[in-house]
């Protein structure tokens, strides 16, 4: 394990540099392997996509290798009655919300059966726009409130995403309003090739909170546990009514931001390479050994699970038929414009 890449004074419950792990009090041992099966499915979803990508199949895909640890510890911290709004960097997030596969890869294929309903799964759309949907979940989290319901949100995001002024708008309300909110940040120190250092002045994203008057919490993004037991008690506290909480979760972006992106030219490949020592879903799976819970075999039993959920997302996704080229122009205007019009007609001219 290298130590370059370990950051003093973050919370962790999986030991470092031998520190002792902790056990997390509601975790049973089924519960600890739900956590592994989540986290290997994220992964196999990734990689699988990157492939998919090269082969052509889509156009762009926003690789999230090193967030899984994020985004499973939130998730297994929620109940199935709180909602999840993630931004492009969890756009599988609603896998482990029983969304099918298929229907994630067809939102990145641009097909309309990408598309769901959210309130089927509790999971917003995937948002692309930097931190706009950050006051949507705040907006959804106040009318929960409203409604006397006591189920949560949490809303996922980026260190970037905080310089943005839709970030500021949502914050600032849910906490005025006390909405039941998790504002969810992946600290993966860049922006595309943006570094922390030049995107703000703050020492600590978590800093940002106290001017919202809103607590935050501090965690190793690389320690599924870590924002598991964070995520969980800021639910608890939005389940009784004292409002939202930040959590800045601190990992590092290995991977390109997306399939799109050269980082040769900009990232440090030696950080790189200490960061994937200590990759969250092999951290996690050392735990889990040194808790006698896992071996070679159950560990490759779950990633052929997951493959093979793959190879049918795939098929199926191949098998749809291709999407009517004309709902481009269905759904916008009661009565079109006369240039939409004419936008029509020379799309059914050219592939008549
Ligand atoms: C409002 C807006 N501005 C710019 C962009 C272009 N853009 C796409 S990803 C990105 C970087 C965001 O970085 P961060 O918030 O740290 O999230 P990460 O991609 O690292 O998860 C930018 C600027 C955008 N999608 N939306
Ligand atoms: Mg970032």
């Amino acid at each position: 394990m290298q130590h370059g890449a370990v950051e003093e004074g973050l919370t962790r419950v999986i030991g470092v540099d031998g520190e002792p792990d902790r056990r997390l009090d509601g975790l049973d041992d089924d519960a600890l392997l739900a956590i592994h099966r989540s986290l290997v499915m994220l992964r196999t979803y990734d990689e699988r996509s990157v492939v998919y990508h090269r082969q052509g199949r889509i156009g762009t895909y926003a690789i999230y290798r090193g967030h899984e640890g994020i985004q499973a510890g939130a998730v297994h911290a929620l109940d199935r009655r709180d909602w999840i709004f993630p931004s492009y960097r969890e756009s599988a997030i609603g896998l482990l919300r029983g969304l099918p596969a298929a229907t994630i890869l067809q939102w990145w294929r641009g097909h309309p059966s990408g598309w769901w309903s959210p309130d089927e799964v509790n999971v917003a759309s995937i948002c692309v726009p930097i931190a706009t949907h950050v006051p949507h979940a705040a907006g959804l989290a106040w009318g929960l409130r409203l409604k006397g319901s006591d189920a949560a949100a949490v809303v996922l995001f980026g260190d970037g995403a905080t310089s943005e002024g839709a970030f500021h708008e949502g914050a600032n309300v849910a906490a005025v309003t006390k909405a039941p909110l998790v504002l969810l940040c992946n600290n993966n120190q860049w922006a595309i090739s943006t570094p922390l250092s030049e995107q703000t002045a703050a020492a600590r994203l978590a800093d940002k909170a106290v001017g919202y008057g809103m607590p935050a919490a501090r965690v190793d993004g690389h320690d599924v546990l870590a924002v598991y037991e964070a995520v969980r008690n800021a639910v608890a506290r939005a389940r009784a009514g004292d409002g939202p909480t930040f959590v800045e979760a601190v990992t590092y972006r290995s991977a390109p931001h997306a399939t799109a992106d050269d980082p040769g030219l900009y990232i440090d490949a030696d950080r790189v390479a200490a960061e994937e020592e200590r990759d969250c879903v092999s951290v996690y799976e050392d735990y889990l050994r040194r808790l006698g819970l896992l071996d070679d075999a159950a560990a490759e039993t779950v990633r052929n699970e997951a493959l093979a959920t793959m190879r049918a997302a795939i098929e199926t996704a191949e098998n749809e038929p291709p999407a009517d080229r004309e709902l481009v122009f269905s759904h916008a205007y009661a009565e079109p414009p006369p240039d939409l019009a004419r936008d029509l007609d020379e799309l059914r001219r050219v592939h008549a």
